[in-house]
């Protein structure tokens, strides 16, 4: 029998410095946060890397346009994402910088080793570079005006001497790994586009930089003329991380990394990353996975474009874990969406105040002024009980398929069909009914007590979304702040809840801001 995966490793991009943490970056943070939580809740101890690219041109080109000096431009940036995940209650392991001295001396080593191995040669090159993308496009890369479809801009021409990885050497190695793990790139339309784009010729990748156009990075070991492009220093983060190339490597830490990434950055890390940990002789990562993008008036948010929102302002004008509902609720993985004030504001009002927010607080109210404590009989439990009791099950089961799935907002809608089902028993069996009527006070016991049992399910369930609404709901339900930590939590079959003495509120109904 197959021993259940007991550790896992999921990692963020290393975000470039060029640009403050906007939604975009959070997305993708905030889902790593998410899975971190869940794993964990099951048992599965979870290694969270998150952290900054700071080397390359952009960044070069962004502190001077400042007139800063650039290491301490990227410091205060990097700062600046480390203090915004933190603020967030986002639970990294490990916050990693490119400019740290064990990531070079580690950079310098695999660089070595390629070299010493014959897998890194010295040619002239002339193509089109895009700095925003810090790499040549191809000619089938740009769009019908000759710009790159990212960022806009016209891509440069650039002639000069460099070093090559032979990455062509890894072309059919690359299909076959595509095409025997169905799982490396998920969800699937984005394993199907790199193995259409390996279906063309796959050419070498440039690794260096010359000295006169670019200081900012880390010098080759084996010729002081040149610094390592950006992404070849960058992408090597995931794997040092877990302390390659020292002889504490946790190789089987590194055996189950999953990164998460967003389409942009797709075919680094299938095609280059891949190709790099092949030649290093060191096995590929297990899973990438993939978002869309969040639009703004119908582009990419971005730092360039100017369209950005930031997620600790809206955390702080709508209220804790709201954001993170949001874009799980509103994101189909894989697809763009779009992100706009009105949806952020009806959705925390429709799910979080309106729905759980306002079922917590309707039945603690009538629970705290008629009962206190709440105690009942399993015998005494009718069908109609029964039936939204089995719901619990149901919603767990439907939320784990969504994660494994990669549905999230499938998950998310059925635990918001829980929060319905559980508002319409209230509605039926009119508890406030029941409290003013002497006869029916057993009655009453037995229905505050099924909705508290599913309170605290939905409590268990969301946790890993709603880490600090669970763990308010854990206290109301007088269950200790840590119970949703294990998801065994979530569901038990109690007939006895004693209740604290505050009604918790969990979400404000929030307006929309008037414009400015
Ligand atoms: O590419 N929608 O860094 P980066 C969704 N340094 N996700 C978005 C997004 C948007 N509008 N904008 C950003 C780099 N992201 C390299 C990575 S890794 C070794 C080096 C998220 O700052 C998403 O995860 O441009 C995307 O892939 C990443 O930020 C790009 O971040």
């Amino acid at each position: 029998m197959a021993t259940p995966q007991s550790r896992s490793y999921i990692t963020t991009p290393l975000y470039y410095v060029n640009a403050r943490p906007h939604l975009g970056h959070s997305y993708t943070t905030i889902l790593a946060d998410t899975i971190k939580r869940h794993r964990e809740q099951r048992g599965i101890q979870t290694t969270f890397l998150t952290g900054t690219d700071e080397h390359g041109e952009k960044i070069e080109q962004m502190a001077k346009s400042q007139g800063r000096d650039t290491r301490e431009f990227v410091d205060e940036v990097a700062n600046d994402f480390r203090d915004t995940w933190q603020k967030m209650g986002l639970s990294f392991d490990i916050f990693y910088r490119t400019t740290d001295p064990n990531h070079i001396r580690a950079v310098q080593h695999a660089l070595q080793t390629l070299k010493d191995r014959g897998e890194i040669v010295f040619r002239e090159y002339e193509g089109k570079y895009c700095v925003g993308c810090e790499r040549f496009l191809t000619d089938t890369e740009v769009n019908a005006d000759g710009l790159c479809p990212d960022h806009l801009k016209k891509p440069e021409n650039r002639k000069e001497s460099n070093y090559f990885f032979l990455m062509s050497r890894y072309h059919q190695a690359l299909i076959d790994h595509f095409e025997k793990n169905r799982n490396a790139i998920r969800p699937e339309q984005f394993r199907q586009e790199m193995l259409s784009f390996l279906k063309q010729p796959l050419g070498d990748l440039c690794i260096s930089r010359p000295k006169e156009r670019l200081t900012w990075g880390i010098e080759l070991p084996f010729d002081s003329n040149f610094v390592t492009y950006v992404w070849f220093d960058a992408l090597l983060n995931y794997l040092v991380a877990t302390g390659w190339p020292g002889a504490q490597w946790d190789s089987n830490l590194w055996a189950t990394v999953n990164h998460f990434i967003a389409k942009d950055i797709l075919k680094a890390h299938a095609i280059y990353w891949t190709a790099m940990l092949m030649a290093l002789q060191v096995k590929p990562a297990q899973e990438l996975q993939v978002s869309g993008w969040w639009l703004v008036d119908g582009t990419k948010m971005s730092k360039s474009l100017g369209n950005v929102v930031r997620p600790l302002e809206m955390e702080e004008k709508f209220g804790r874990d709201t954001l993170r509902f949001y874009l799980l609720r509103e994101m189909s993985y894989g697809s763009d969406s779009t992100f706009t004030l009105e949806n952020y504001v009806n959705c925390i009002n429709a799910y979080l105040a309106n729905g759980i927010g306002n079922l917590v607080s309707r039945v603690y109210t009538i629970a705290k002024k008629n009962l206190g404590v709440v105690d009942f009989a399993e015998a005494d439990l009718t069908d109609a009980d029964r039936r939204l009791l089995s719901l619990r099950t149901k919603t767990r089961e439907a939320w784990d398929q969504g994660f494994s799935e990669l549905k999230y907002q499938n998950s998310l809608k059925s635990w918001c069909e829980l929060v319905t089902a559980c508002d319409l028993y209230v509605n039926e069996m009119k508890p406030w009914a029941l409290a003013k009527d002497p006869t029916q006070k057993e009655r009453l016991q037995v229905v505050i007590g099924v909705c508290l049992r599913t309170i605290q399910a939905l409590g268990g369930i969301i946790a890993p979304v709603l880490p600090n609404a669970a763990r308010e709901i854990a206290n109301a339900l007088h269950l200790g702040e840590n119970h949703f930590d294990q998801i065994e939590g979530a569901i038990e079959d109690r007939t006895h809840f004693d209740l604290r003495d505050e009604i918790p509120k969990l979400f404000m109904r929030v307006q929309m801001p008037q414009a400015e």
